[in-house]
């Protein structure tokens, strides 16, 4: 019975050591911007790392961008029906002020992009001139939606020593009303913007050399426990 305590208290030490040591700190920062009617550029500020550059196994980036309200509007000018989608919404995509970003959030060309989406059949053009006229059978609208996309990245390990030292560093956003029309040619489109807020997110993740207080808690429970035992054992030596 005492042998089978011995080693449970063992086991249990073990498995706290185990866990403190593979527990991993990671320090994350968000910075909110919005609401606000696009096209607007928000900027948002993070501090740098102040450890060491050795301590970082990976820099995650995130947008993310809520998108309410609004309208799309489509205006058949062919003579001929047609089919078309709509997605209508916010675009978004950063610009760094000073450390490198991950390349999947700096392309103007792909963008962050949060939408409603709708499928539209509009007759041929009424005669109403070209431009968006909101009347007639050879027009359609959208109403934005309360809609929330978001696009992380990784920061190349080439980079992270750009996100260390004293300081703070900007991220830029370019926060844009997006409207895509596809399926047919000949329509003119229109929108009254939405409104855009969001945040952007910069997460250090450190190694497991670098614990958290939490875990330094259960690394000194799990050594007391281990004192403790071998206190025993020398008592029935
Ligand atoms: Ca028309
Ligand atoms: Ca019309």
């Amino acid at each position: 019975m005492a042998s089978a305590t011995k080693i449970l208290a063992v086991v249990a030490a073990v498995l706290l050591l185990f866990t403190a040591g593979a527990a991993q700190a990671d320090i994350i920062q968000t910075q909110n911007f919005g609401p606000q009617v696009p096209n607007f550029f928000p900027v948002t500020t993070f501090n740098k790392y102040t450890g060491s550059v050795g301590d970082i196994t990976g820099i995650i980036v995130e947008l993310s961008l809520t998108s309410v309200g609004g309208l799309g509007q489509v205006d058949n000018e062919s003579a001929a029906v047609a089919n078309v989608h709509v997605e209508f919404g916010t675009s978004g995509f950063l610009i760094s002020g000073g450390p490198t970003l991950p390349t999947a959030l700096t392309n103007p060309a792909v963008p962050v992009i949060t939408v409603t989406t709708g499928d539209f059949v509009l007759q041929p053009d009424d005669g109403d001139g070209p431009g968006v006229d909101a009347s007639g059978t050879d027009y359609a609208q959208l109403v934005g939606g309360n809609v929330t996309n978001a696009l992380s990245g990784s920061v190349l390990a080439a980079n992270y020593s750009e996100y260390v030292g004293a300081g703070t560093f900007n991220i830029n956003g370019v926060i844009n009303t997006y409207l895509s029309v596809t399926g047919a040619s000949g329509i003119s489109q229109g929108s009254t913007p939405p409104t855009a807020s969001g945040f952007v997110k910069v997460t250090y993740q450190l190694s497991a050399g670098v614990p958290e207080p939490a875990s330094l808690l259960l690394l000194a429970s799990g050594l007391g426990g281990v004192g403790f035992w071998r206190y025993r054992r020398r008592r029935r030596a």
